[in-house]
Parts: structure tokens; C-alpha cells; sequence
């Protein structure tokens, strides 16, 4: 325990180390009452549906369900998800807050040391917080709209719990768009007519079947595809492993273009092409000057289907501004040789060729530019529309391409208020400013209240924003530049967060509230994103442990708090819920597909569709476009629109361009001081930041300790570093420590840190409480510790993570403790 602490007069409190994992009982001190018996009960996940076994009140044993032919290794993380030190145990406040309310010193804020309170008193207290913004502020005061991975089921949705709740007491700021594809689904409208990102693709059996070439663009599947939005199937990976035959048999050429060698490209055994970071519009220009200048494209697809190739010829063929991009001026900028770029353009439009687009690439700043350049490639090999060809944005997510069944899932708890219902502020008074904010510039807005931007086309004014309440998305995870958020929390009067776990948004909260996971509640879930595979019960398998309650209840005991419990509930307790879903869903499915009893299904677990169909994306449009238009403006695939012109953007011009960007390797800005290129992708190992503090699993892949950095051989050596050695990395915006994993799959001048390693600040003394500081130390490898904070451009204004440059060092000091994964220090007052 730090000693300033006790120099301001708070000698008197005894502090207890809360969540050192010793403090975590064992096990079976926290079996609450439930019965045995030998029953394998069925409850799903992100990380797919399984059969759980209890043993003396314990979840004993976890197994995938039957139809499961590909789960996940991180089943094995999914019983540390329910007991790991990480747990919060009781509604907590910090300190200061507990002792000043509003008028607390904030740049405490994140120094970890929080108070034991019961469930009233916090709720209390979150409502009378509410109380004062809206009093002091109105509605532009409070954020409540951030959203993210909250865990599957439809009942207990904790982002829907939160924000119905929040809507009774009053209105509040929301969000526009996401993190995943903030770029991309903004661009695709303008170019394809729909976000595309999210949309069916067309179905594998037919891309195995007639494509020749399949390109994966930034696209990592076999890593991607083991996390589903639902209970997720694993039905990809049957079609992945036929690819596999397919490419060993020579019957299809798979090229990943990546700068890294992907798991995908391990698994396949497929070609890889090294692009240079962030450069990859420039290689798609080369491209499409070699095929317009050899005429290789398809003129007659162009002139039918698209509009705008004509205001985009002048710049690509350099009549503009004297630059023709050619594959020699492309190779200056993405280090792939003019002479691959060349025959790349003969390999595209000789067979059938589909593009597959990941979400990485538009995470980037001018993020918009690649997508919509891979579209105008797409256009030009002219193969949208048909089976195994052009493009698509999601076969990496959540079984995208697997046959539907076109089946009716089960609906949710309600998220807004009900018809006719009143919040008892019943205010709508923004005062001037924007009730909705891009996603991702909610820091921004903390920081400059007033400011006006530009977003897609109209103006964005930000609120003055008081108070955040989060649930079910773990923030000091998902946004970048970690000491910028802090000196942003610091002028936030107040902070609510709902989880599981002492995650680091906890940690920068003011009031803490412990929902418990999945596995100690029931639910109900589509068993399948996409595939629309069956439905899923997710049953009961624990009592919650410690005082953790299911979101219903946390928000059943704040309504009634504001007299409206009843109007919440609507009368119904959770298992009346659970039945009234599955009987909607019964009744929209009627005729078509058959669903027994609600009795019938819980006991049986699950009900089971049947197979999916076949269907090729855009087919419609490309059989007639004056029947079937896309959703564009003028119904045509838009390599030029007149609309983005209109809005005068100097960063989204009216046609795909390449940009330099403020922070690139390779010789691109930046890269004199700080050399190497941060990519932060999705975790093999982890969805975001859940499962990171599954204690077992962790430490399967940890190296001292901490989060890997993987690191190339030559730069390795360079610095001095071995594998399994320590590594400082960091830039001017913060820095961290990481174990080095040295690997050839990464080529020089590049680093990865997988994004959800959580954040765990200390002191220069390498104290808990030091963590508050700006500048602190991440201990444990949270490489949103270093990522830069600005928008893609004014179109989409998106997360941009990946413009990130930093320098490592082998790391020689006493290295702190990790100061992640144990909880808080409980202060007794
Ligand atoms: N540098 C970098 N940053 C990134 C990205 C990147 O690629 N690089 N990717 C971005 C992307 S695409 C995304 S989608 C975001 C992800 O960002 P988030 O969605 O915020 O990440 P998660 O870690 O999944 O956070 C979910 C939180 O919900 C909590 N939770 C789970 N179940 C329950 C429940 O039942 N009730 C309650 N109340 N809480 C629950 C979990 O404990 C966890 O803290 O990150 C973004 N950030
Ligand atoms: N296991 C697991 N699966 C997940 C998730 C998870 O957390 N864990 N999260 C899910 C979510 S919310 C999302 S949004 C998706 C994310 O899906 P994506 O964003 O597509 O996934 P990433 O793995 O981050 O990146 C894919 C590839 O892009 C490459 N890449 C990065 N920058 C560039 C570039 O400039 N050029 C080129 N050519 N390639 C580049 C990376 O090297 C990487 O191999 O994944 C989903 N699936
Ligand atoms: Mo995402």
C-alpha cells in the first residue's frame, strides 16, 4: 500500500488487497445450492455452444455440442470465464467519490483503491447521479450509448438492460457506428449501395465450386472465425478445410495479401504477398493501371453495371496531377515489385476471382480509401455477381457464407422505452449539440465540448459531456490512446460501470457493479449468426457468485428504485421472458420450420433447422440492374460519387485516391523516430478482452507473465533480444512492457500486440495506485497504451488504430508486478 495515502488522513482505514487470487475461495466454498446429477446441460457463447457438466455445485467439465465439428481450443478458457481472481465481488465506489459525490478529485481517478457498498446504497447512489446531470446538464450531459461484445443470449443483452433502464430516468447521448467497420460501412453505401460488412456473402459450396482464385485481403479467417456475434457454429471451417484440399490439389490459387504470414496462410498452405503497411491502395492502383493499360479489364461491365470510370481514369492514368500510377510508382510505395504487380493483374481477370475483404485494412487512417479501391477492382475484373467471383467484406465474421436457413430467430429484450412510456426527465434538450456521435470521437468530445466536425456529410456538434454509464463493453479495452482518455476522465464528474470483472474501465469508475456470466443465468440464443442453424438454450449452470447479479436484475432493482419496475419488467420474471421469445419465435417460424413446447426445448437443449441454401451476392443486380438497383444513388456501383464530392472533403475526395498517412513505416512519416509498425489485431487466443483474465488459459500464452510481442528475427537481434526477453515499446504516447515472441512470420519493421490485453497502469515506484498518473507504465502489454486517437476522415470519422508507429527495447530494469488482473484496493472506512 502506497503511502501518501495514509499521509491524507486515512490512517484509520484498513486496506485488504481484494483480489489477489488467494482471496478467490476455492471452489467449492462458492457452490451456492445447486444439485448435482449427471446431466451434460447446454449453454452457448461467442466461443460457440457446449454441454457443461456440474460436480458438487461447480461447473466440472465443458465439452462442444454435438454439432460443433470445429470448436474452438479457447474452450478451454471457458471455466476460468466464471472462476478467475478477476471477479467482481460486490458493488463497489471509489474512494474519493464515496466521500465527495460530484465534487471528487478526479485525477484520483484510477488509482484503484474502492470501498465495499451494498447493493442499495450503489444503486442509490447511480440514481441520484443520474439525478444531478440531468438537473445541472440535461440530457447532452450524459453518454450512455457505447456499446460492444456484451455476452450472447437474447434476454440478458446487458447493453439493452443498461440503456432501457437509463431510458426511464431520462434522455442521453448515443453513438453512430462501431469500431469493427466504422470506415467500411460508411464508404460502401456511396459504392455498393448497402454497408456490406454485414451483409450475407455469397455461399462457400459455390465459391469452392467456380472460383480460381480466391484473394484474401487483409483478411484472416481461420483466426477470425472462432468468435461468432451468437452461439457461433464453427460451420466455416468445414469449407476451410475443403480450400485447403482444393489449394494442396492446385484446383485453386489462394494469395493472402498481408504483411504479416497469417494463421490462415499457415492452415491453407497458400501464397502470401507481402504488402507494406497501410500502403495497400497503391498497390491497387498498380493493379488497375496494368489492367486498363493492357486492356485485361471488362469494358462492357463497367459501361452496364457502374457509373464514374470515366472522372477516375484521368487520375489513374496521372492527366490530373501528373502521376500516372503505374505498377513502378505503386512498388516505390507498397514494396511489392512492379513485375508481381503486373502479373497479379493477369491472375485477377484470367479465372474467376473472388475477392475477400478483412476489417483490418479500414481500420486505418483514409481507412475508406482501400475498400472503395478494391470494389473499383473488383468492377473491373467484372465478375460481381457471379458465383466464386468479385467481392465481398465478411467472410472472416460470424459464419458469413455458410447457407442460411432463412429461419426466424428469437427477439430480445426491448432496448427502448415502450410506446407511450415517459422517462421521469422527460427532456429532449441537446441544447445545440448532437444527441449522436460518431463512435469512436466520444473522447474528443469530452475534451472539446462545443466543437463542431465534419461527418458524413453534415456537422457534428459535441455535447458537453458529464457522465459516462458502460455495461457490457470494456472501453479502456477498445479506444485508443490510453493517457488522452485519462486526461479525458478526469473531467467527467461521474462514471458507472456494469461487468463481470475488474477490467481497467472498472478501474476508472466511480461506481462498480458486478453482473455475473452467462453460466449463472438462463437465456436464449440463435445457435449461428448467419447460418441461422438453430436455437439455442443457454441454461442456468451456477447460482451467481459472490453478490454478482444477471443484468435483469440489476435493472429490475434500479427501475424500482424509479417506481417503474412493473413498466420494466412488464410483469414478467425471466424464465416467463425466456418463453414468451421462443413462442414469438415459434409463431413466426410456423409452416416452415418446426419448434416443439417451450418445456420440450429447454429440456432437450436446442432446436435444430436443418440445412441451409445456396446464394450468390448480387446476382440479382447483375441479372437485371434496372429491376434489382443496388442502393447507390443512381443504382450503379459508384467508382466516382458525386455525392461524396459535394461534401469537399480534402480527406474522401469524390473517387478512391491514395493518401499518405500522418504515421506509416517503411520511410512514410514518422518512421525516422519511431521505426516500427504497431499492429494491434484480434486475438487468437481471446475475443477482445474477455477470456484475458482467464487465469489457466492465460497462461498458456503469456510470456514473464505478460501479453507476447512478436517481433522479427533481424529486428530482434538488432535491439539485443531474445525470445521469451522483456520488451519495452513505446512511442510519445505512452509505453509498455511485453514478452518477446520472436518470429519469421512478421516481417521487419513490424510488431504486433493483440488487441484486450488489459490495461495495467503503475506508478514510477511501479505502485497500483501510480496507475492514475498520465504516462504510467502499462505492466501487463495493452497496446491501445500507444495507438493514436484520430478519425479516418471527415466522411466516416472511424477508429484508426492502426496509424500507429513506435521503437522497442529490450527491457532491463526491475520489472513491476502486473497490476492487471487482481481487482482493487478495498479501502474499510
Ligand atoms: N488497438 C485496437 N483497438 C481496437 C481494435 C483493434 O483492432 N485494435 N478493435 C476494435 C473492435 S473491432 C472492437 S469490436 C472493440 C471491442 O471492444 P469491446 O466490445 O468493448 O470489448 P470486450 O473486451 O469484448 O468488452 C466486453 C465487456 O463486456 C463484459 N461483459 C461480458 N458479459 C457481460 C454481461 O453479461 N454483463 C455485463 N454487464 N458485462 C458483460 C466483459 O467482461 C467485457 O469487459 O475493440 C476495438 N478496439
Ligand atoms: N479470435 C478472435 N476472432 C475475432 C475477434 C477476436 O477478438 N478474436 N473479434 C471479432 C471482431 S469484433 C472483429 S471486428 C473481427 C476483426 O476482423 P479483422 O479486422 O479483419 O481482423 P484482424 O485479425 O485484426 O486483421 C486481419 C489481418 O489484417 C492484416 N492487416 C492489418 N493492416 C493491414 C494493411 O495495412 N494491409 C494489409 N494488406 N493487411 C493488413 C493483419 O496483418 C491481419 O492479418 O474479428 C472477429 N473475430
Ligand atoms: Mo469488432
Amino acid at each position: 500500500m502506497n503511502r501518501r495515502y495514509f499521509l491524507k488522513g486515512l490512517a484509520s482505514t484498513s486496506v485488504v488487497v481484494a483480489g489477489s487470487s488467494s482471496v478467490l475461495a476455492p471452489l467449492s466454498a462458492l457452490a451456492k445450492g445447486m444439485d448435482d446429477g449427471d446431466a451434460w446441460l447446454t449453454t452457448g457463447s461467442h466461443f460457440g455452444a457446449f454441454r457443461i457438466k456440474r460436480r458438487n455445485g461447480v461447473i466440472a467439465e465443458v465439452k462442444p455440442l454435438e454439432y460443433d465439428k470445429y470448436p474452438t481450443d479457447m474452450i478451454r478458457g471457458i471455466r476460468g470465464l466464471v472462476y478467475n481472481p478477476s471477479r467482481i465481488r460486490y458493488p463497489m465506489v471509489r474512494l474519493d467519490f464515496l466521500l465527495k459525490g460530484h465534487k471528487s478529485n478526479t485525477h484520483e481517478r484510477g488509482d484503484f483503491r474502492f470501498v465495499r457498498v451494498t447493493w442499495d446504497k450503489a444503486l442509490t447512489l447511480f440514481k441520484e447521479s443520474l439525478d444531478i446531470i440531468q438537473t445541472q446538464y440535461g440530457p447532452s450531459g450524459l453518454h450512455a450509448g457505447q456499446t460492444g461484445w456484451r455476452a450472447t443470449g437474447q434476454l440478458h443483452s446487458s447493453t439493452s438492460h443498461m440503456q432501457r433502464a437509463i431510458a426511464m430516468h431520462g434522455n442521453f447521448v448515443k453513438k453512430v457506428g462501431d469500431y469493427s467497420t466504422g470506415a467500411g460501412q460508411t464508404i460502401m453505401p456511396y459504392v455498393l449501395g448497402s454497408t456490406e460488412v454485414y451483409a450475407q456473402g455469397t455461399s462457400w459450396p459455390l465459391i469452392l465450386e467456380h472460383s480460381d482464385t480466391i484473394v484474401l485481403w487483409s483478411n484472416d479467417p481461420y483466426k477470425n472465425l472462432q468468435v461468432g456475434w451468437n452461439a457461433e457454429t464453427h460451420e466455416s471451417f468445414a469449407y476451410l478445410a475443403q480450400l485447403k484440399e482444393k489449394v494442396k490439389a492446385g484446383k485453386i490459387r489462394v494469395i493472402s495479401i498481408d504483411p504479416v504470414e497469417t494463421k490462415t496462410q499457415a492452415y491453407l498452405g497458400c501464397e502470401q504477398l507481402y504488402v507494406n503497411p497501410q500502403t495497400d491502395v497503391a498497390l491497387m492502383l498498380g493493379i488497375a493501371h496494368e489492367m486498363y493499360t493492357a486492356k485485361l479489364h471488362d469494358a462492357k461491365f463497367i459501361e452496364g453495371y457502374s457509373l464514374g470510370f470515366e472522372e477516375f481514369l484521368p487520375y489513374l492514368l496521372g492527366d490530373k496531377d501528373g502521376i500516372a500510377k503505374t505498377p513502378e510508382w505503386a512498388e516505390a510505395i507498397c514494396g511489392v515489385k512492379a513485375e508481381v504487380i503486373r502479373d497479379l493483374a493477369r491472375t485477377l481477370t484470367k479465372g474467376r476471382t473472388q475477392i475477400m475483404m478483412g476489417w483490418c485494412i479500414q481500420r486505418q487512417q483514409h481507412g475508406e480509401q482501400p475498400y472503395w479501391m478494391a470494389a473499383v477492382l473488383a468492377t473491373m475484373i467484372g465478375q460481381i455477381g457471379l458465383p466464386g467471383g468479385g467481392i465481398s467484406y465478411g467472410h472472416h465474421y460470424s459464419g458469413i457464407g455458410v447457407p442460411a436457413t432463412g429461419a426466424a430467430a428469437p427477439g430480445a429484450f426491448p432496448r427502448n422505452l415502450d410506446e407511450g412510456q415517459k422517462p421521469l426527465f422527460d427532456n429532449n434538450d441537446f441544447k445545440g449539440a448532437s444527441s449522436t456521435i460518431p463512435v469512436a470521437r466520444w473522447i474528443d468530445a469530452i475534451l472539446e465540448p462545443g466543437k463542431t466536425i465534419d461527418a458524413n456529410g453534415s456537422k457534428v456538434t459535441y455535447p458537453d459531456i458529464r457522465m459516462m454509464v458502460f455495461s457490457g463493453n470494456n472501453p479502456w479495452n477498445h479506444h485508443q490512446d490510453r493517457n488522452r482518455m485519462k486526461q479525458a476522465f478526469r473531467k467527467l464528474e461521474c462514471v458507472i460501470s456494469i461487468d463481470v470483472n475488474w477490467t481497467a474501465t472498472c478501474r476508472f469508475s466511480d461506481i462498480v457493479l458486478p453482473a455475473c456470466t452467462t453460466m449463472e443465468r438462463n437465456d436464449i440464443d440463435v445457435y449461428g449468426a448467419y447460418a441461422g442453424r438453430g436455437i439455442l438454450a443457454m441454461h442456468k449452470m451456477v447460482e451467481p457468485l459472490f453478490e454478482s447479479l444477471s443484468d435483469f436484475e440489476i435493472f429490475t432493482r434500479f427501475a424500482k428504485i424509479l417506481g417503474k419496475e412493473k413498466e420494466y419488467t412488464r410483469g414478467l420474471t425471466e424464465m416467463e421472458w425466456l418463453e414468451k421469445l421462443y413462442n414469438e419465435c415459434k409463431a413466426a417460424n410456423q409452416g416452415k420450420f418446426a419448434m416443439p413446447d417451450f418445456n420440450e426445448f429447454w429440456k432437450q437443449g436446442y432446436v435444430h433447422f436443418g440445412e441451409g441454401q445456396n446464394w450468390v451476392r448480387h446476382a440479382d443486380f447483375r441479372e437485371d440492374p434496372e429491376i434489382n438497383p443496388l442502393g447507390t444513388p443512381s443504382g450503379l456501383i459508384e467508382i466516382f460519387s458525386r455525392k461524396i464530392a459535394q461534401f469537399g472533403y480534402d480527406d474522401c475526395p469524390g473517387h478512391p485516391v491514395w493518401m499518405e498517412k500522418s504515421e506509416r513505416s517503411h520511410g512514410g512519416p514518422g518512421s525516422d523516430k519511431f521505426p516500427v509498425w504497431l499492429q494491434s489485431c484480434h486475438p487468437d487466443k481471446r475475443l477482445h478482452s474477455q477470456m484475458c483474465e482467464s487465469k489457466e488459459y492465460r497462461e498458456t500464452y503469456t510470456v514473464q507473465g505478460r501479453e507476447p510481442v512478436y517481433i522479427n528475427p533481424e529486428d530482434a537481434r538488432a535491439r539485443g533480444i531474445k525470445d521469451g526477453d522483456l520488451v519495452r515499446v513505446f512511442n510519445d504516447r505512452g509505453q509498455l512492457l511485453a514478452g518477446a515472441v520472436v518470429s519469421g512470420r512478421f516481417p521487419k519493421g513490424v510488431i504486433r500486440i493483440h488487441e484486450g490485453a488489459w490495461y495495467g497502469p503503475v506508478g514510477k515506484d511501479g505502485s497500483v495506485e501510480g496507475g492514475a498518473e498520465i504516462g504510467a507504465l502499462c505492466s501487463y502489454g495493452d497496446p491501445n497504451t500507444l495507438t493514436q486517437d484520430i478519425g479516418t476522415s471527415k466522411l466516416a470519422q472511424a477508429c484508426s488504430a492502426y496509424t500507429c508507429q513506435v521503437e522497442f527495447e529490450k527491457f532491463t530494469g526491475k520489472a513491476p508486478k502486473v497490476s492487471s488482473f487482481d481487482g482493487p484496493i478495498e479501502i474499510k472506512i
